[in-house]
């Protein structure tokens, strides 16, 4: 296992300096912010991040995310534009020696909070989900807005896009997904680049869109459009764990052993009803899930790629992006190194 912090670039408050006094800190997740979705990434630009994270005695690890267009989910006629468009990215990526690239396929928007900082009883602040909340949010308002988000929508172009997808049901997007990765993998699979998609968060229709990546079913799916190693997974503990249905560890075991795990999120979260959750410390008993179990089982099927702590809460008076401040997750990296440690030892 190799342990990863996400970091935003150079507009992120949290420094590369910073992220390398993290004990046991090996590489970045980060990717390129400043071209619109569905342009080819410059190779001047990912030489250029790839220099700046080595000069800081890291690694470039993982990409986080190549975001895909879409024209491609929908399935409109410029999804072939696109499309090459997201090989030729790989191609440039794998030239600077990239391995892992993230991605997901969700509708518009990525992952969705009702509650940027709600105030824990110890007096930090987490990113909360109430399923209730979120019903009675209009996007289109701009009721909700978060740092995954494209914020590059008008009101109208979401309005539009909304709107667009009220004719694609889960079997649409399902049939877009494999066209996307039929040729896509085949590039992957050319430049050695292993594609990993992150499931939907939360993992559930919200604003009546389809999500389509949310249990052991659908990654199994998943797996099977185009069977080849580089059609993979970041398996994401907070994402599905918000299910009580998807047993994490048992999910690790299952497709880690296929070799379809390409890279780890590893948060804890805590349901606190039907389709409502907190977001916790990374600390088992502060949470639902047990992250001993779930690091287990990485360690059990010998996991050699790339882990980063997810969201963190904000503490000690930290500002920043919510989820992702420099502390928590720093204490989260920590925690996580720790059981490792002790995995080790006890297995030797
Ligand atoms: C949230 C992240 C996601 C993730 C994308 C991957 O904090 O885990 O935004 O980066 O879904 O494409």
């Amino acid at each position: 296992m190799k342990m990863t912090f996400r970091w935003y670039g150079d507009d992120d408050k949290v420094t590369l300096d910073q992220i390398k006094q993290i004990p046991g800190m090996t590489g970045i997740v980060s990717a390129i912010y400043d071209i619109p979705v569905g342009e080819v990434w410059p190779m001047e630009k990912i030489t250029a991040l790839k220099e700046k994270i080595e000069a800081h005695g890291l690694e470039f690890s993982v990409i986080e995310s190549v975001p895909v267009h879409e024209d491609i989910k929908l399935g409109l006629p410029s999804r072939d534009k696109y499309i090459d468009n997201y090989c030729q990215t790989l191609r440039n990526l794998s030239k600077a020696g990239i391995k892992v690239v993230c991605y997901n396929f969700m509708p518009v928007f990525d992952w969705t909070r009702s509650e940027l900082a709600h105030e824990l009883p110890d007096g930090s602040n987490a990113l909360i989900y109430k399923h209730e909340t979120v019903l009675k949010m209009d996007p289109v308002k701009g009721e909700l807005s978060l740092p995954g988000w494209d914020s590059s929508y008008t009101k109208e172009g979401m309005q539009d896009l909304l709107e667009q997808y009220k004719s694609i049901t889960e079997e649409d997007l399902w049939n877009n997904l494999r066209y996307f990765l039929q040729h896509v993998i085949a590039v992957a699979d050319e430049v050695a680049i292993k594609m990993a998609i992150h499931q939907d968060d939360p993992p559930w229709s919200i604003f009546g869109l389809p999500r389509i990546i949310k249990n052991k079913e659908d990654l199994e799916k998943l797996i099977n459009l185009v069977d080849s190693p580089n059609n993979g997974i970041t398996l994401c503990s907070g994402s599905l764990g918000v299910d009580p249905n998807n047993n994490v560890p048992e999910l690790i075991r299952y497709f880690g052993k296929k070799g379809r795990i390409h890279f780890g999120h590893c948060r804890n979260v805590k349901i606190t009803g039907e389709k409502c959750f907190e977001e916790a410390s990374h600390r088992s008993e502060d949470g639902s899930l047990d992250m001993f179990e779930i690091m287990k089982a990485y360690h059990d099927i010998g996991f050699d790629g790339p882990i980063r702590p997810d969201h963190g809460r904000m503490i000690w008076g930290e500002t920043g992006r919510p989820g992702y401040g420099l502390y928590d997750r720093a204490l989260g990296a920590t925690y996580l190194n720790g059981i490792w440690e002790a995995l080790e030892k006890t297995n030797k």
